[in-house]
């Protein structure tokens, strides 16, 4: 085998954050999007643990979490731009309080029914004034967590920013959040996102993205 194989799932935020990163990266895989409900018996041998993104490297070792994968695609030398900054102490914490605390809210609020919650619009306040404010303050001083330039962490964050955006979005847009939301719709139209985004036929291996997209 000669290339990474990514086992994915199209609408995954995790998933998205590592094809953006080997895309970034310019790594060619192959990839295979997995049905959640009916995952595929050889990725669950590789990675019994049963959640994507998965990734079977050349060499036979498989990466289970989506940090690992977007760490093993940036962390050279010529992506040296969108690594290093991720590594800062601050960055660190917000993928941390990302993966957290904000997809904790995040879940309550998308999901109520899946998690029995009665305070739906409370998690959506939470989101809002403990790491959305946060992050439209942070983004204020420089378009970007990596300053002018993106970094993994953008990255990182903006699947989870953007489903939940998407719940509401006549509500998130009326919000006074202007550096973020201007950050999540320079994301949102990004060439990168877009090629992310590319429909796979699911439950079998093809290259990723395919030629000429
Ligand atoms: N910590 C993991 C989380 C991955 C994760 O939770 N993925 C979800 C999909 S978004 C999943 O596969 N869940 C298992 C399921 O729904 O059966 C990572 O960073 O890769």
């Amino acid at each position: 085998m000669q290339k990474p194989l990514l086992y994915t799932y199209r609408r995954c935020p995790y998933a998205m954050r590592a094809r953006m990163a080997l895309l970034v990266a310019g790594i060619g895989f192959d990839a295979h999007e997995v049905s959640l409900r009916d995952k595929s018996p050889e990725m669950l041998a590789r990675s019994p643990k049963g959640s994507v993104p998965v990734m079977l490297l050349p060499d036979g070792s498989v990466l289970e979490q989506s940090w690992d994968i977007m760490c093993w695609a940036l962390n050279r030398a010529a992506t040296k731009s969108w690594w290093e900054p991720a590594q800062s102490i601050e960055n660190l914490n917000w993928l941390a309080r990302n993966d957290g605390l904000f997809k904790h809210h995040l879940d309550r609020y998308k999901y109520p029914e899946r998690y029995h919650e009665t305070d739906r619009d409370g998690h959506r306040e939470s989101a809002l004034s403990a790491f959305l404010k946060p992050l439209n303050s942070r983004l204020e001083q420089s378009s970007f967590l990596g300053g002018h330039e993106p970094c993994a962490t953008d990255l990182a964050l903006f699947p989870f920013v953007r489903q939940f955006a998407a719940v509401e979005p006549d509500w998130f847009e009326l919000l006074q959040i202007t550096a973020l939301q201007t950050w999540l719709a320079n994301w949102l139209s990004s060439p990168l996102f877009v090629r992310c985004m590319h429909k796979l036929p699911g439950q079998t291996t093809v290259l990723f993205p395919p030629l000429g997209h």
